[in-house]
């Protein structure tokens, strides 16, 4: 059988990634404290937390990867200034990705924007060169702009998903749709893609937090790939603990 180009980022089939591109995505005074904007707090956490991948943009990686957890490398990302129809362009290679010891590469997709055809294209051209170099390419599949009412519904989450079925995605990172009856529909869609929930600000409580994991893991999703739920919180590696044992039954 053919190997599976997640398998990098998978423990028996399941997976909890962490996600730290927020600093391009929208700043270090909306995002970060005095701990956790030091990418390398951030790394000890995938690190000792048990993290299957860690998402860091090229210039964190350059400067702050450790080769402990599998490094997938988002090669596009945008600030949060710029207002209208939200578009984001590549800014680093699958080669130069590789070159950092990435496994994986990542692309954000706005589905609904009026750019959606600029972003599908440019996703197009990274698959095929990551499928060469035997990588996967994950998708951020992220409904959005003035056609899009709701990121959240069973339709809009479900359409996202299928998406990056149709666009070649080894994997989807999709928002939840609030509960696994319709999430599971998502990941149906999906049809075989792998599908990770995308965590989103910080939930007021953690059991907020874990109470839409266990849905995901409950509506057979692969898992997370999370970022400010885990290294916002308080105690990181407790919540890295709680994650485990949703996902895993660790
Ligand atoms: P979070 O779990 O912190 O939401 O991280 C997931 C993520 O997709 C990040 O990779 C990315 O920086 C951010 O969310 C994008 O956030 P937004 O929804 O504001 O575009």
């Amino acid at each position: 059988m053919k190997q599976d180009r997640m398998s990098p980022f998978l423990k028996d089939g399941k997976s909890m990634l962490l996600a730290y591109d927020q600093g391009l995505e929208h700043g270090p005074s909306t995002d970060f404290d005095d701990r956790n904007v030091d990418p390398s707090f951030v790394m000890d956490i995938a690190s000792k937390g048990g993290f299957n991948g860690i998402v860091f943009q090229k210039g964190v990686a350059e400067r702050f990867y450790d080769g402990k957890v599998p490094l997938i490398i988002k090669l596009n990302g945008k600030s949060s200034l710029p207002k209208g129809e939200p578009v984001s362009r590549q800014e680093c290679s699958v080669e130069h990705a590789v070159s950092l010891g990435a496994k994986g590469v990542g692309y954000t997709i706005y589905l609904g924007s009026q750019h959606e055809a600029v972003m599908f294209s440019e996703f197009g051209q990274i698959q095929e060169e990551a499928h060469r170099r035997g990588l996967p390419a994950i998708a951020w599949i992220y409904p959005r702009g003035e056609a899009v009412k709701s990121d959240t519904t069973k339709e809009i989450v479900s359409y996202a998903a299928r998406a990056g079925l149709e666009l070649g995605a080894d994997a989807v990172k999709i928002k939840y749709t609030g509960d696994a009856e319709s999430f599971s529909w998502a990941v149906k869609a999906a049809a075989g893609a792998k599908v990770f929930m995308s965590g989103g600000p910080k939930a007021p409580t953690d059991e907020d937090f874990l109470s839409q994991v266990r849905g995901v893991m409950g509506a057979r999703a692969t898992g997370v790939a999370v970022g400010r739920n885990v290294w916002q919180n308080p105690d990181p590696m407790a919540m890295a603990g709680k994650l485990k044992a949703i996902i895993f039954g660790a």
